[in-house]
């Protein structure tokens, strides 16, 4: 079967000839249907977290259950079914049994730690694998499982209440679903802060209130507290300290930031803002099942509709330097469905 796996070096990519998986007795083989490609999966491809040379990549998964193990009883063949980077857990550890499960220190990440959804067949863990609703369109479900469910729960962690601000730093793969998900299902007033024009444009078209091109505005933080008073919150999918320091300065006394973005770099944070302003600064990884099948669930109801365009499996190399260069629009899916 064809497989995009990171090179023998660990410095990049390969589209090659794979071994098919086989299950075991808590598994389910699944036949991809569409693998999106996130910034995760160029930070595991260039090692910036170890490198894993030989790893199939790939957590935004989708596809059809072809053959359950002998005791699996949560899937049956047929089910259309979700692999993504919170691929198991241990199950009884203290975060696995407080809703904290994706913090697990013994977690398999698909795509990294285990092999993931950038295959023709891939297998994961039946009780970890979570159903897309009918009525979701599967590429666009693709981007859901984890740019999707990713800026969920980070709208979540930043406590946001109707009506609010929330500015939103980088409006790529995830950005331009957080601002959805802001706007839609938190009814919040959103700031998008991204250094592409093209971005903005699509965060405008997606419904952001307020779009600041981080570029050619000379003080960020400056400016948006003068447009909304301090946002609420911040959430920031930059891969850039950059942003990640105009956001501190973006949020009014008691405000949240939540760190999502993976730029391999520390932030500043001034202790004396930090204390005195009463900032609470958290980081988010992806998110739960449950986390996942909500947000599933509203893309389901057409309140939140990923901007994605399929292509072609081979042409994973040019998609992963076009993400670098940060020139993709929403989310390229690499379609397994026509391999
Ligand atoms: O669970 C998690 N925390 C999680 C889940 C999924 C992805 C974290 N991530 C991480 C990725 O590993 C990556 O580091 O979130 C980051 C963003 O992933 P993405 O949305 O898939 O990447 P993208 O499509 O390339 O979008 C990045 C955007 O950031 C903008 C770019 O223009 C692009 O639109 N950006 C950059 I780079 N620097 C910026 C800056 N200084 C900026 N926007 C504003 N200010
Ligand atoms: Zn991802």
């Amino acid at each position: 079967m064809k497989a995009v796996v990171v090179n023998a070096e660990g410095n990049g990519i390969e589209v090659v000839e794979h071994e098919k998986p086989t299950i075991g007795h808590d598994e389910a083989l699944v036949k991809v249907e569409y693998c999106g490609v996130c910034h995760t999966d160029l930070h595991v491809a260039h090692g910036d977290f170890g490198k894993v040379p030989g790893r199939i990549l790939g957590h935004e998964g989708i596809g059809i259950v072809e053959e359950i193990g002998d005791e699996v009883t949560s899937l049956k063949p047929g089910d259309r079914v979700s692999i993504a980077w919170f691929f198991e857990g241990c199950g009884h550890c203290e975060y696995c049994t407080t809703g904290r499960e994706t913090l697990c220190r013994d977690v398999k990440n698909a795509g990294y730690s285990v092999d993931g959804g950038m295959s023709e067949y891939a297998k994961v863990t039946a009780d970890y694998a979570v159903k897309v609703p009918e009525g979701l369109d599967p590429a666009r479900a693709s981007s859901i499982t984890c740019a999707g469910v990713t800026t969920y729960k980070a709208l979540k962690e930043a406590g946001i209440a109707p009506g609010q601000w929330i500015v939103i730093f980088g409006a790529g793969g995830l950005g331009n679903l957080a601002i959805q998900y802001a706007k839609k299902v938190f009814n919040a007033r959103v700031v998008a802060v991204d250094i592409n024009q093209d971005k903005l444009d699509l965060a405008r078209e997606v419904g952001a209130d307020i779009v600041i091109n981080g570029k050619e505005t000379e003080d960020v933080a400056a400016e948006i507290q003068k447009l909304t008073g301090g946002c609420h919150g911040a959430v920031v999918t930059a891969v850039s300290k950059v942003a990640f320091n105009q956001a501190v300065d973006s949020v009014r006394a008691g405000g949240t930031v939540v760190a999502v973005g993976l730029p391999s770099e520390y932030m500043d944070l001034s202790i004396v803002k930090t204390v005195l302003d009463g900032i609470r600064v958290v980081g988010s990884l992806v998110g739960t099942r449950k986390d996942l099948e909500e947000a599933f669930d509203f893309g389901a109801q057409g309140l939140v509709v990923p901007v994605v365009e399929t292509v072609p499996v081979d042409d994973a190399p040019e998609v992963f330097e076009e993400m670098a260069e940060g020139k993709i629009q929403g989310r390229k899916v690499l379609d397994f469905s026509r391999v």
